[in-house]
């Protein structure tokens, strides 16, 4: 089986590298495409190392899967060449997420969707995803019918640059320096920023709206409302997100606490407050703090956290690889 990862040489790109070898999936050829800033580099692979390429027809001819790190701009400009090589494309950007007969894809969750692709699969938004993994055991008890959650972003959404920027931040700050913000739209470090995506006419950004029409195609539920707020923090890896969820009946912390536990994939359920330190670098989301809403009196609020890079992201990309490996016919 042969595999091409774009954005190879991104936060993303290196992850997914990172865990195909962990998952040990079966390929006899890695091709790892990234700028041509980056042409020629070396990425180390298990014990070899990969020359990263730019991307070609010519290049991208004969892989079986393409998994996509890249921008919205560049992923729409590849697609229809990986579509063209006749590899299943499975994309970490939005720009197909609503696209009628593009699979949007949890494993755990809705895996059975990759099933009908057409060729292209897409991930949704790393917070959609933590934070979905925590409420879709209580889908299985009662019809989820609203949402109001608030996210915890770390600064590696914005991907390698946006830890540096929170480095270097630090680092001025402890010196007395002044700090000059160009990833994010203001000072990061020691601060909070309820601003990511741009903001649309109704008050809400793009990142905001994304809980919702991803929620929607995710669990199959288009009347489905959340509100949400997005914020930064000066975290490195885990998103972090409070989720208060209305069902159609009532749910009993019990019964939410033994269907989360009890939920395929690395998911833990904690007696404890889980923290982005304790879950960086890890496949697993934890969730903790579950509790009767005291508002709806079928509402439950709880606490999830888990890695962006991974589970947000390049673990997705690469579990949706395994589904259909495993179901292909
Ligand atoms: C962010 N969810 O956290 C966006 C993209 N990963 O910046």
């Amino acid at each position: 089986m042969k595999i091409g990862i774009l954005g190879a040489t991104g936060a993303v790109g290196r992850q997914m590298l990172e865990c195909i070898a962990e998952r040990q999936i079966p390929a006899d050829e890695i091709r790892v495409f990234a700028s041509k800033r980056s042409e020629g580099k070396k990425i180390p692979f298990k014990d070899q190392e990969l020359t990263v390429e730019v991307v070609s027809q010519e290049r991208l001819n004969g892989l079986d899967f393409v998994l996509g790190a890249v921008s919205n701009s560049l992923s729409k400009t590849y697609r229809p060449m990986v579509e063209k090589s006749g590899a299943v494309y499975i994309d970490n950007s939005s720009a197909f997420r609503q696209e009628e007969g593009v699979p949007l894809v949890v494993p755990e969750i809705n895996g059975e969707d990759a099933l009908a692709h057409h060729g292209v699969i897409v991930n949704p938004n790393c917070s959609t995803a933590i934070t979905l993994m925590a409420l879709a055991p209580i889908a299985k008890l009662s019809k989820i019918v609203a949402i109001n959650a608030c996210t915890y972003q770390a600064v590696s959404g914005a991907g390698m640059n946006g830890i540096k920027e929170l480095e270097e931040e630090v680092d001025a700050l402890a010196k007395g320096e002044a700090v000059t913000p160009n990833v994010f739209p203001a000072q990061i470090a020691f601060n909070v920023i309820a601003d990511i995506g741009s903001e649309l006419e109704n008050g809400y950004t793009t990142e905001e709206m994304k809980m919702q029409n991803e929620g929607r195609k995710i669990l199959h539920l288009p009347d489905l409302k959340v509100t949400c707020t997005c914020v930064r923090v000066p975290v490195y890896r885990s998103h972090s997100i409070s989720a208060t969820v209305v069902t159609e009946d009532h749910v009993s912390v019990e019964d939410a606490k033994k269907a989360i536990a009890a939920f395929a994939g690395d998911h833990l359920v904690v007696d404890h407050t889980p923290m982005p330190l304790e879950n960086s670098d890890h496949d697993f989301v934890q969730v903790g703090r579950i509790r009767q809403d005291l508002i709806n009196e079928n509402g439950l609020t709880l606490w999830c956290t888990g890695d962006q890079i991974r589970k947000g992201a390049a673990t997705n990309a690469v579990q949706i690889m395994e589904y259909l490996l495993d179901h292909a016919e």
